[in-house]
């Protein structure tokens, strides 16, 4: 048997860090969970608040906590995590500079200390953070990813199964496209226990759910006042892991590198790929109504505009 211990660290264990550490920990992935903020003294205190829940909830995951980015030493998944939440009436693109500059620290931390690791981003503004990351660590494309279109596929999910008064397990969808306003929510293949969703709601009914799904996540913001979602986005985090970890194949909506999918290139945006132990392993492209695969080139234009504002920052600062 091999010895070989499995290792994960988040870096930034605010609301969605410390929430995807402790769902970690209850999942019993890993061996060895290792939580890294600026704030170390509160990473701390979660790594041994996370750890004292093991007892009563079944894990012995070893967990520790604190501001040395040694801790991430060797970690085959890091989670990027560390950033500023929005604020209400705030764009998730509104929050470029301030997080560039911290995923511009980790990322070369990352490329230092955990450089054979498979890299999840949830930073917003979500796919050019993913795109920083990449082109900072310079990992190959299948070892860095973005989460958003899990969570954005789980709204919708959620909003479907709300009006049509069935369980969201038996919704299966698609949101592609940018975490954003411009993201595509796939209203031709999705199924309602293999029912195609357009035979069961009408029109009208499905643009105001496709509406409350884009703006799923500035709704919680208002709410809550001070930051933003972390139960969804979490949960989301922890599947994607999985899939990862125990090698399952899942199809998946994530933010990967196109490079000529879709007739995309370049450019990190949201669209199905299979996850499995060598992270992204593939890109499944498949035939898209009109409307939708124009509305996905659109997204990706937006965010080509600020992937550009990333790369004028990465030249900005190799001078
Ligand atoms: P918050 O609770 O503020 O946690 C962020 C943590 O990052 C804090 O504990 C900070 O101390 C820490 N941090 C800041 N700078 C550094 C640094 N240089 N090194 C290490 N740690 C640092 O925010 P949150 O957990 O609610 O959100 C975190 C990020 O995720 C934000 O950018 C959110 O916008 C984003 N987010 C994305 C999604 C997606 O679906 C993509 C969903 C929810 C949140």
């Amino acid at each position: 048997m091999s010895d070989r211990k499995l290792k994960a660290t988040i870096v930034g264990v605010g609301m969605v860090g410390g929430t995807i550490a402790s769902n970690l920990a209850i999942m019993n992935l890993f061996d060895e969970l290792a939580l890294i903020d600026v704030v170390g003294d509160m990473a701390k205190g979660k790594a041994l608040d996370i750890s004292q829940a093991g007892p009563v909830m079944g894990y012995d995951t070893h967990i520790v906590g604190g501001d040395s980015w040694e801790l991430m030493k060797n970690s085959d998944i890091v989670i990027v995590t560390a950033g500023v939440p929005r604020k209400p009436g705030m764009s998730r693109e509104e929050l470029l500079g301030i997080n560039y500059r911290i995923i511009q620290e980790v990322s070369k931390k990352i490329r230092e200390l955990a450089p054979n690791s498979i890299v999840i981003v949830v930073t917003n503004p979500l796919d050019a953070m993913t795109y920083a990351v990449y082109k900072i660590t310079g990992f190959p494309k299948n070892r860095v990813l973005g989460m958003a279109g899990v969570l954005d596929t789980a709204r919708f999910r959620t909003f479907l199964a709300w009006d049509l008064g069935v369980s969201a397990k038996d919704i299966s969808a698609l949101v592609l496209g940018s975490h954003g306003d411009t993201m595509v929510p796939i209203l031709s293949y999705t199924t309602v226990g293999g029912i195609p969703i357009e035979k069961l709601l009408p029109q009208q009914k499905l643009e105001k759910i496709v509406e409350r799904t884009k703006r799923g996540g500035a709704e919680v913001v208002e709410l809550l006042k001070a930051g933003s979602a972390y139960f969804a986005p979490a949960a989301s985090v922890c599947e994607m892991v999985e899939a990862i970890v125990l090698n399952r194949k899942r199809v998946l909506p994530c933010s990967v590198l196109c490079e000529g999918e879709y007739g995309i290139n370049g450019i990190f945006i949201g669209v199905p790929v299979v996850l499995g132990r060598n992270g992204v392993e593939k890109i499944i492209e498949f035939p898209l109504r009109e409307d939708e695969l124009k509305a996905l080139q659109k997204s990706a234009d937006a965010t080509k505009k600020v992937q550009d504002e990333v790369n004028a920052l990465i030249e900005g600062n190799k001078e």
